[in-house]
């Protein structure tokens, strides 16, 4: 009797539900919408997910609200490139975000896999905008599936090669470590911070590391040419924020100096979509600084950077 009087008591609305109920969803701006027509089309040859996951952030918070901010960010961008002097014609659909709302992290990482997969098995190139860099893992995990010789551009301040931090295996600061695990190589690029756990790794298994230190100032670009040579057929690249000098980008979790700077992240995109297949991308850990919009459009122009380069070799990338 009781839980029937309770069941009718939850069927009344309350004004504060029904506020929330005929208020109109608020739109999901899309990636550019240069080509209303390609926003919504699943046969687009560039994908753009959202994922703002935010978990295991260990130091500044806000990168949640960073997806969302990017592709905000992105309608002010120009269609004609500065650089290469043409529209590059980008044909991209974005795509619902992932629900990252979930108690289980695993859940969470479970539907990104499979929602990163039913892109990647077509061949679509995948861009995916963070949250935080754990989202790597399934991401990589996807596009495995889907390309033979698949190795990982990892652009980063820190290694993320521990094993656990803080008593979690799922920690952006463990990420690449996880995708070591999933048997595919990484060369990582910009980096100036790590532990002694980290650098035994990298001393026992060979990994491939570029410092920061040796690309940063050294006055030329043969520092690409080097990264190139290690790299494998398909490319995944893996962008954290960070990797960029916290005076480019300002808003990220963990900031640290002496990072790349626009020139030199822009001239190693572009080679290494000239040399190498890249096939899918993400851009994880920015965090949108309220008052000024330089992360998120600078974290846009980036996306966009790189799927100028790519689409400029299109024709190889569908062999
Ligand atoms: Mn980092």
């Amino acid at each position: 009797m009781k839980s029937k009087i309770k069941d009718r008591k939850s069927t009344v609305e309350s004004p504060q539900s029904r506020l929330k109920r005929d208020k109109p969803a608020i739109r999901m701006p899309h990636f550019l919408e240069y080509d209303p027509e390609s926003t919504g089309n699943p046969d687009a040859p560039y994908a753009v997910l959202p994922v703002p996951y935010e978990r295991t952030v260990s130091f500044g918070r806000g990168t949640a609200n960073a997806p969302r901010a990017i592709l905000d960010a992105s309608k002010e961008i120009e269609r004609f490139d500065e650089e290469l002097l043409l529209a590059p014609g980008l044909r991209v659909q974005t795509l619902p975000e992932i629900d990252c709302r979930h108690d289980s992290e695993e859940k969470t990482l479970a539907a990104l896999l499979e929602a990163a997969r039913a892109v990647t098995a077509r061949h679509r190139f995948l861009m995916t905008f963070g949250g935080e860099h754990t989202i790597t893992a399934p991401l990589v995990d996807a596009a495995r599936a889907s390309w033979d010789s698949l190795c990982v551009l990892h652009i980063d301040a820190h290694l993320d090669l521990r094993d656990e931090f803080r008593g979690s295996r799922l920690s952006h600061a463990c990420v690449m470590r996880r995708v070591l695990e999933l048997d595919v190589p990484a060369v990582h690029v910009g980096i100036r911070s790590l532990c002694e756990e980290e650098y035994r790794l990298v001393v026992e298994r060979d990994i491939s590391v570029f410092w920061a230190r040796d690309i940063v100032g050294t006055g030329d670009d043969s520092w690409i040419e080097k990264i190139v040579a290690r790299l494998a057929r398909h490319v995944y690249i893996s962008l954290d924020a960070d990797g960029l000098d916290p005076a480019v980008m300002p808003g990220t979790g963990t900031p640290e100096p002496g990072g790349l700077s626009w020139h030199a992240i822009t001239s190693l995109l572009r080679r290494v979509c000239a040399e190498r297949t890249v096939v899918a991308a993400d851009l994880v850990e920015v965090a949108p600084i309220p008052g000024t919009p330089v992360c998120e459009y600078t974290a846009a122009r980036l996306a966009a950077k790189l799927m100028t380069y790519h689409v400029l070799h299109s024709d190889r990338h569908s062999s």
